[in-house]
């Protein structure tokens, strides 16, 4: 963790330019009949669960270039978390990959605790082969056309609900890489079939107070067909599983120019929408940081969830889904969830009985500007303060570069293997 004395030191030196912008956004939002301190507060009480994998440097299939001093195990990992979240006041959850971050309940839940960290969703895996393991996924996992291989992946799934129990999830997340590479590979209609078959083996061991996620996406790793490649296919999911089950939506997992605003509204129209994996991207999943490409996207899906803010039992999970090749990845989670709470911001101040009003006469410019001037708002003093008075950095990222965490734990912890493809 970062010494105190250095965020508190960072802070005082900016706390009366932080103080004096604070007061000036407040003036112009009162004059739009906006009280900043409840905007303050709500963004205060936002949370988004950082991905373990995230902390690690990512890459691509062609090459991964790793970085200093990456963590070596997840406990290393939830060192990184809790950083991230000592800096920001952001990200009380983590969201664990199994195989991946496997090891015993107690030590987890004592490390997390240690870190004043809890855990979000579980994620499954059973893209790709763990060392040792019977049947490969190779032709696919929930799916595969030998019912061995779909029991062995229907038993991890079961295997991370019991972990997750353990250690206080709440949730289980399944995206599969099953699909096709080839036209004919796979009769579409069996494979949705045995998908569907999987799932419920998945739904029906479901711990009571658990929901389940599931997670759509267009392409890759198979190029031709995906078996859960678009979000009405995953509402037929949900539809078909039962109550408890939920689509998610992961902002990378679409074409290039779908409305996922939209998709957003539908899901939650259809009481249907669990959760999010943020991220940004320009052509594919590029997993880019959350709103780096798009912010103004990021905020029309914040406009659609503000919207639905007072729905019964309106819960969707949020959560950063993303792979840092160039920065690093300590950095872009702060920087990203900062993005997400920028958004959230913005929506909440949105006029919305104006915006209504404009919708119901047909005046699509002045809804349109509605919109666009709760985005073109600096929010940042808003998101300042609601960290100043959290005991947090008013300024994570050179509070980080500060610090000189990234050198410290490269010190301790081995240098990793770099070359080869294939993300972390
Ligand atoms: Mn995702």
């Amino acid at each position: 963790m970062i010494d105190k004395t250095t965020i508190a030191a960072a802070n005082e030196a900016d706390e009366a330019r932080l103080r004096a912008d604070y007061d000036a956004l407040a003036e112009q939002l009162d004059r739009r009949g906006i009280d900043i301190a409840a905007v303050k507060d709500k963004v205060a009480g936002y949370g988004i669960a950082v991905p373990s994998w995230g902390v690690g440097t990512g890459g691509t299939r062609f090459a991964r270039f790793p970085g200093q001093g990456e963590p070596a195990s997840i406990f290393d990992k939830l060192d990184d978390c809790g950083v991230i979240h000592q800096l920001t006041g952001a990200t009380p959850r983590v969201s664990l990959h199994i195989p991946w971050d496997d090891a015993a309940p107690a030590d987890l839940t004592a490390k997390a605790e240690e870190l004043g960290l809890g855990f979000d969703a579980m994620n499954s895996n059973t893209f790709s082969d763990a060392a040792g393991q019977a049947h490969s996924y190779k032709f696919g996992s929930l799916s595969h056309t030998d019912a061995a291989t779909r029991a062995q992946a229907v038993e991890h799934n079961l295997y991370c609900m019991e972990l997750g129990q353990k250690i206080g999830s709440k949730a289980l997340t399944i995206w599969v890489g099953d699909g096709s590479n080839f036209p004919g590979q796979v009769n579409m209609t069996k494979q949705f079939e045995r998908y569907l078959d999987s799932a419920r083996a998945i739904y029906g061991k479901l711990p009571e107070d658990w929901r389940l996620f599931t997670e759509h996406k267009i392409f890759e790793p198979a190029f031709y067909s995906t078996v859960v490649q678009d979000w009405g296919t995953n509402y037929l999911i949900a539809k078909e599983l039962g109550e408890r089950a939920f689509c998610l939506v992961d902002l990378g997992h679409h074409a290039p120019t779908v409305n996922i605003e939209m998709i957003v509204a539908r899901l939650i129209q259809f009481g249907k929408l669990g959760g999010f994996h943020f991220n940004d991207s320009k052509y594919g999943d590029d997993d880019l940081d959350t709103g780096s490409v798009d912010p103004y996207r990021l905020f029309l899906v914040f406009n659609e969830l503000v919207n639905a803010a007072d729905t019964p039992g309106f819960d969707p999970a949020h959560m950063l889904d993303q792979s840092h090749n160039v920065t690093d990845p300590i950095e872009s989670l702060m920087n990203s969830a900062m993005e997400v709470q920028r958004a959230y911001a913005q929506a909440l101040i949105v006029d919305r009985a104006a915006l209504a009003g404009y919708q119901d006469e047909n005046d699509a410019l002045m809804a349109s500007e509605t919109l666009k001037r709760a985005f073109r708002t600096d929010v940042t003093p808003i998101l300042q303060m609601a960290r100043f008075e959290k005991g947090c950095a008013v300024d994570p990222l050179v509070t980080y570069r500060t610090a000189g965490y990234r050198a410290q734990v490269a010190e301790a912890r081995p240098v990793s293997a770099g070359g080869g493809g294939g993300i972390v």
